[in-house]
């Protein structure tokens, strides 16, 4: 049954536009929006969801809760029941405890659990220890009776920044301690919202996990390099690149490779989804990727460190750039309407959908912007 006062702080209208944006981020076509809205509003069909803590800032959580659209963090909150989360649950001490066990044994083999930060692992695990119990003792405790599993973020997937040599803590991810059991990983530190609220969408929907790539990423929103989407790409493609920040490139907006954007070894979707509803991603602020979902670069490779460039030849979406023979180079035109398309496929359709009118009384004409 649809749950009228689903969103009481944004419109319905706010909640279709980011059940569109879902669908699109998952490759879906259009006609099965209406089923994930369905999924969404279904009062029977809200999983209980535990959240542990360890090591790691909480900037997963700010990330999610703080998103600059409220309907990203309404629907969040909506669609589960979260049962225990340390940072957010009002209670506290044995209250709090008592409400972690509770759930465990009410939800037994249903519920998701969400792991945030990295799982210390040396001198038996006392550097991260909550109610008296290590990470390393809790989290096969708690995991035992989950029907699905999410690491959030770049600690709780790869041990992140708490790994990085000499690791006094032996921190390490979920997947390290929970050998053998499905663990979604969804990194980035922090990860973009949409990526966690599609995973969790897509579960409730379909009622399976998402396919996942080798190191547990959801296809839908790492299969892909941020280097092929990214608009600064026509000027790695021409060999412009900004040399030094602030240098007259830079202010033109060239290709960061130079600087060490590691885009074209990172697998993630910042390129086309951005972050907070305001378009923004650290290579268009003049930032390059640090490689944040990469186990091997964030932290693990000098900011300033070039990557291997393992795929030279241009994304075909991109009308060339600085032709030798003009005479027997595509047509720009026709390069740039293959590229139209190309990209629409490839999941451009969420950003265009986070583009729709955002509320009843903005209004889209046609040549009308937000
Ligand atoms: Fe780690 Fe989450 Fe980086 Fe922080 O808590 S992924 S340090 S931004 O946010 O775990
Ligand atoms: Fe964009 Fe970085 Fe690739 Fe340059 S190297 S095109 S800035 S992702
Ligand atoms: Fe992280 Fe690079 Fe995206 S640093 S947020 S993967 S642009």
């Amino acid at each position: 049954m649809a749950q009228d006062a689903l969103l009481p702080d944004s419109t319905r209208r706010d909640f279709i536009k980011t059940c569109v944006t879902v669908s699109a981020m998952l490759g879906l076509p259009f006609s099965m929006v209406s089923k994930v809205a369905a999924a969404a509003q279904a009062s029977d069909n809200r999983p209980a969801v535990i959240w542990l803590h360890f090591q790691e800032c909480t900037g997963c959580s700010e990330s999610l809760l703080r998103s600059s659209h409220p309907t990203v963090s309404n629907l969040i909150l909506d669609l589960v029941s979260l049962d225990y989360h340390q940072t957010l649950m009002a209670g506290s001490s044995h209250q709090a405890e008592k409400s972690l066990r509770d759930s465990m044994l009410a939800n037994k083999g249903n519920y998701i659990l969400v792991v945030e930060g990295a799982i210390p692992t040396r001198d038996k695990g006392i550097y991260c220890k909550v109610a008296g119990v290590t990470a390393q003792d809790s989290l096969p405790l708690v995991a035992q009776g989950a029907a699905a599993i999410i690491a959030i973020g770049t600690c709780a997937s790869y041990g992140g920044i708490q790994s990085v040599g000499p690791n006094p803590t032996g921190a390490v991810g979920v997947r390290d301690i929970l050998r053998g059991k499905p663990v979604i990983n969804i990194p980035g530190c922090p990860p973009n919202p949409y990526n966690f609220l599609s995973t969790v969408l897509y579960y409730i929907t379909f009622k399976k996990l998402p396919e996942l790539d080798q190191l547990g990423r959801p296809k839908f929103a790492y299969g892909r390099k941020i280097h092929e989407h990214c608009e600064r790409r026509a000027h790695f493609d021409a060999g412009r690149f900004a040399k030094a920040y602030g240098d007259a490139g830079h202010s033109q907006g060239y290709c960061l490779y130079q600087l060490g954007c590691k885009g074209p070894a990172t697998s993630a979707n910042c390129s086309v989804l951005r972050f907070n509803d305001v378009g923004v991603w650290p290579v268009s602020v003049g930032h390059p990727c640090i490689g944040c979902t990469e186990p091997d670069l964030l932290f693990k490779t000098a900011i300033a460190d070039k990557v291997q460039i393992h795929e030279p030849t241009p994304f075909d979406s991109y009308a060339p750039v600085d032709l030798k023979d003009k005479g027997k180079g595509a047509d720009p035109l026709t390069t740039g309407l293959i590229g139209l398309a190309a990209g629409a496929a490839l999941g451009v359709g969420a950003m265009m959908a986070k583009k729709l009118p955002s509320g009843p009384d903005k209004g889209a004409g046609p040549g009308k912007t937000e």
